[in-house]
């Protein structure tokens, strides 16, 4: 049976079983969730980008937090936990995405293992909801299209077999970025 789908001004909502997949066009500083993600590097030495933001937003204890807890830096394809300083989620998840190099060098495998590697932190934390930018796919270069296919594919085949968390957002910073994980999305749920 196809999942109802729901669109309204730049927003799109899919129901995976009691699970919901949300895209929105924003800024994930600001999401209400219980945990966002953000797209490191592995070193964890913040940067620009969404990392720039998220550390400005949060205050200086995010980064004390990491340096204490992750000295070795965190692999790429993987992704590590800190509370949340001053932003109103709990917790923020660092994940290391890959460098796009052509797409022959791994990069699927390690977007996808950062996107996993998110979500099992967020039940572990007994996060209920989740929000993620679009990993990579800025300074690190991985096409938008084809970063909203393996990051949904994460997504989808996690709830399909852990029924949690509730909701999973992406927080897309561009119109651009929303279109093409909105055709991304749409195009699942034919096959649903
Ligand atoms: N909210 C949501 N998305 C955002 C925001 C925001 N506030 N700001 C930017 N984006 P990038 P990467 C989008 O470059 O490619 C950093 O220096 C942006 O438009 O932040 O994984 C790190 O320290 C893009 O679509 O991350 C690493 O060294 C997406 O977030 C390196 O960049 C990711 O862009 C990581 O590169």
């Amino acid at each position: 049976m196809r999942p109802p789908i729901v669109e309204e001004g730049n927003a799109m909502r899919v129901k995976f079983g009691d699970c919901l997949i949300e895209l929105v066009q924003g800024d994930i500083t600001l999401q209400q969730v219980d945990a966002i993600v953000n797209a490191a590097n592995s070193q964890l030495a913040g940067g620009g980008g969404v990392d720039g933001a998220i550390h400005r937003a949060a205050g200086p204890s995010v980064m004390e937090e990491t340096d204490r807890r992750y000295p070795e830096g965190c692999p790429t394809g993987s992704a590590v936990a800190s509370a949340a300083g001053h932003l109103p989620a709990k917790y923020i998840f660092h994940a290391v995405g890959p460098v796009w190099r052509g797409g022959t060098s791994g990069e699927p495998g390690h977007l996808r293992g950062a996107c996993q590697r998110c979500l099992e932190l967020a039940v572990e934390h007994e996060c209920e909801s989740i929000a993620f930018p679009a990993i990579s796919t800025g300074v690190y270069g991985y096409p938008m299209d084809l970063a909203a296919q393996q990051s949904l594919e994460c997504v989808r085949d996690f709830l399909q077999t852990h029924q949690q968390p509730k909701l999973v957002r992406f927080v897309l910073f561009s119109g651009g970025a929303f279109g093409a994980f909105a055709r991304v999305l749409e195009s699942m749920t034919d096959s649903h």
